[in-house]
């Protein structure tokens, strides 16, 4: 008697997650974040300082066009609700800054070698509030539980070594923002840049 009044409930739960699964499987969606891309200038050095990184640290090298600095995550979003991210982004207004990235550092809890700032514009801090504020009031899955610290990651699965190669400071004026999708590579992860919005 128990198990015929459990069965219905139990066909109930099998049937649930498969829909769900179908629902999710019918569209499409992209791991998508925003992000500073730097010039090709900035991108030489970031890749010089990567290369110099790697004969100590033996890892997995960022190519030089997937160099950034994360500003927030989404994660996975279905394609059509992309579109919102553009709407809610064009409603930010703020202007150009310099960054100077003048350290770098490892990170054992996910064994990148990062390149990044020891100090950075308000406008920076500003800009990654106003962004993470926006995608948050248009109801998209903004990641807000890490304080933001401005890097590039330029080794992934990376080895602790005593001391990371020295660098001269690098001069970055940033006047834009993208939007960028990664995906799986054959050599990792590639990421491409869809859209973008100036700084005025
Ligand atoms: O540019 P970096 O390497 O700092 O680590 C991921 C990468 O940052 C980060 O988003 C960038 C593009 O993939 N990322 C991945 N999963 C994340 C998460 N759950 C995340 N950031 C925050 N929360």
């Amino acid at each position: 008697k128990g198990l015929s009044l459990a069965r219905p409930a139990i066909e109930a739960s099998r049937r649930r997650p498969w829909r769900c699964c179908a629902a999710w499987m019918a569209e499409a969606s992209q791991r998508v974040f925003l992000a500073l891309w730097p010039g090709a200038e900035v991108a030489g050095r970031l890749q010089h300082i990567a290369l110099e990184a790697e004969k100590r640290c033996g890892s997995r090298r960022m190519r030089r066009d997937t160099l950034h600095i994360t500003l927030a995550f989404l994660g996975e979003v279905a394609e059509s609700r992309l579109p919102l991210i553009g709407e809610a982004m064009a409603t930010l207004q703020a202007g150009r800054f310099r960054l100077r990235i003048d350290t770098s550092g490892y990170w054992a809890h996910n064994r990148i070698v990062w390149a990044g700032c020891r100090a950075w514009p308000a406008q920076l801090d500003g800009l990654v509030g106003d962004i993470r504020c926006a995608l948050a009031d248009a109801g998209l899955p903004v990641a807000t539980e890490n304080a933001f610290f401005p890097h590039v990651t330029l080794l992934r699965k990376a080895q602790a070594v005593a001391a990371l190669p020295e660098f001269e400071s690098i001069d970055w004026p940033v006047d834009a923002w993208v939007l960028a999708a990664s995906s799986p590579a054959s050599d990792g992860v590639g990421y491409r840049r869809l859209t973008g919005w100036p700084l005025t």
